[in-house]
């Protein structure tokens, strides 16, 4: 197995679940992405993802990899929307399709375009089925995503573990940077019953508080954006992490 996907998966078992940090290169300098994903690394995070809906500018995205690459020791993941979130000098990048997508340009398309660059960079990819829960999100826009039904859990169940059975190793569940609210609690334990691959959520969590309860409900990973561009790493982003860590250590403690 490729060394990121090792690590992660090392991280979960041993951490129960675990936290990334988003970080979106249009909205930050180099130095504050490196100075920030210091601060997160301190505070327990478990890898830097690097992405956003536009990437305006590759070499722009280029400079805030370098810049955080030379900051941390956890891994900096790319997390990309189209093909220009490719950097070369990042450790692995999500190789997500958009399984809820009306259009195959998000499923297979992109993909097919930015296969050739990524192998050229040597990237290695983590293969990573991709569900934007919230149809009202800019993610969903863009990714021409269908909206799913939010009181029909069983539904998104059923496209995870197509997921898995088509191969890929990750399954991320999407509210959408910024929403109102996280994917509902009831989604995410019926998904986690279903699967067994590992389980990201992400979109909306601003609040420990809202964390644990998307640990408690099953997500190995939780990933979180906005809250980190709204409050640096003041109060609310540690206890956070704190929060996934602690609900991590519980769940470790039960299967003991
Ligand atoms: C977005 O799930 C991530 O792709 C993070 O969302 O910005 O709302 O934390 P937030």
């Amino acid at each position: 197995m490729k060394s990121v996907e090792k690590y992660l998966l090392q991280t979960i078992r041993r951490k129960g679940s675990i936290h990334l940090s988003l970080l979106d290169p249009d909205r930050i300098l180099p130095s504050e992405a490196a100075q920030t994903s210091k601060a997160l690394e301190a505070a327990g995070t478990t890898g830097i993802m690097i992405g956003g809906s536009t990437v305006v500018s590759v070499p722009q995205l280029d400079e805030v990899v370098k810049a955080v690459k030379d900051e941390v020791k956890v891994p900096v993941i790319l997390f990309p929307n189209n093909i220009t979130g490719i950097s070369q000098f990042a450790d692995a990048i999500w190789f997500m399709s958009l399984l809820n997508s009306d259009n195959p340009l998000f499923i297979t398309g992109l993909q097919a375009l930015g296969a050739p660059l990524i192998k050229r960079f040597g990237l290695e990819t983590l293969s990573l089925g991709y569900i934007i829960v919230d149809a009202g999100s800019t993610a969903a826009y863009i990714g021409q995503a269908r909206a799913l039904p939010r009181d029909k859990p069983e539904i998104v169940a059923s496209y995870t573990l197509a997921a898995q059975y088509l191969g890929l190793h990750f399954v991320y569940l999407e509210a959408g940077s910024g929403a109102r609210e996280p994917v509902p609690l009831k989604m995410i334990s019926e998904v986690k019953n279903t699967i067994d691959i590992p389980l990201v959520v992400g979109g909306g969590i601003r609040t420990r508080f809202e964390a644990e309860a998307v640990v408690k409900a099953g997500a190995d990973i939780v990933v979180t954006g906005t809250i980190i561009e709204e409050s640096g790493l003041t109060g609310e982003m540690v206890e956070i992490i704190k929060g996934i860590l602690k609900m991590g250590q519980k769940k470790i403690n039960r299967l003991k």
